[in-house]
């Protein structure tokens, strides 16, 4: 079977899997079509919050001739992770379900130069009247145990479409150039892998995460130093 064809296959019955028994003699177009719909509605979700970042950082720019972020990511959960983590937590395969349990379908990173800007940037989201915050966790304040460090935030966002408007939930993970190089590189060595880490490999990335945050808080000292009022706006 040809790869690609051999793909569709895997596509089609993971698509099928999200449909109720007496849904699944709908044609595959169908499916399609209501899954291609929900996951447009988080890609216009995700752009709504990726441009308030960008505004953010324009007006940055323009106020502090500086930008707070050093570049944005966005992501779509593919298919196959969507189906993978309704199994592992037992959830039902619907796509009610999933739009009610899943808070990550639509990721954004945003990378920040220092890390007093990641709660700059976020309290600013934050105070945004269509913007509700449902969840934070703050792994800034309280790390991981192996090290990893961002502020996560998941927000309700509206978007409007041509005859209704719709709330979506969209993840946010701010992080300083610092803590990205770490949790990439992290990522890369063993997250999600079954590979089973020494004690002393754990150590080291333990340790490593504990270097990337002396060089944020360095970082942060020295842009005080250079530029004392901006301390006063980032309280
Ligand atoms: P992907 O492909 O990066 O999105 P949740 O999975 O969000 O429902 P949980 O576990 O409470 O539930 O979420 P949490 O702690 O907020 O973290 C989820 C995401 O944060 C992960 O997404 C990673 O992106 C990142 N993350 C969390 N812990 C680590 C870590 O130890 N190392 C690294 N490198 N990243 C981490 P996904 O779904 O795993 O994958």
């Amino acid at each position: 079977m040809a790869d690609n064809t051999k793909q569709n296959l895997l596509f089609k019955n993971l698509l099928a899997s999200l449909f109720e028994e007496s849904d699944r003699d709908g044609s595959w177009q169908k499916r399609f079509t209501q899954y291609n719909t929900l996951m447009a509605y988080y890609k216009c979700a995700m752009m709504e919050v990726e441009t308030k970042f960008n505004v953010l950082n324009q007006e940055y720019s323009i106020q502090y001739d500086r930008n707070p972020i050093n570049s944005i990511r966005t992501r779509l959960k593919s298919l196959e992770s969507i189906t993978e983590k309704l199994e592992k937590r037992n959830i039902p395969f619907s796509l009610e379900s999933l739009e009610k349990n899943l808070n990550d379908v639509a990721g954004i990173r945003v990378i920040c130069s220092f890390q007093q800007d990641v709660y700059t940037l976020a309290d600013a989201l934050l105070s945004q009247d269509d913007i509700t915050l449902l969840e934070r966790k703050d792994y800034i304040a309280n790390p991981k145990s192996n090290g990893y460090r961002s502020l996560h935030l998941i927000v309700s966002v509206p978007i409007f479409l041509v005859r209704e408007k719709r709330y979506m939930r969209v993840e946010i993970q701010l992080r300083t150039i610092a803590m990205d190089s770490w949790a990439s590189l992290e990522h890369q060595l063993r997250y999600k892998k079954d590979f089973e880490f020494t004690e002393e490999m754990v150590n080291d990335l333990y340790y490593c995460s504990q270097l990337s945050a002396s060089l944020d808080e360095k970082m942060d000292k020295l842009r005080n130093a250079v530029n004392p009022e901006h301390k006063k706006s980032n309280p």
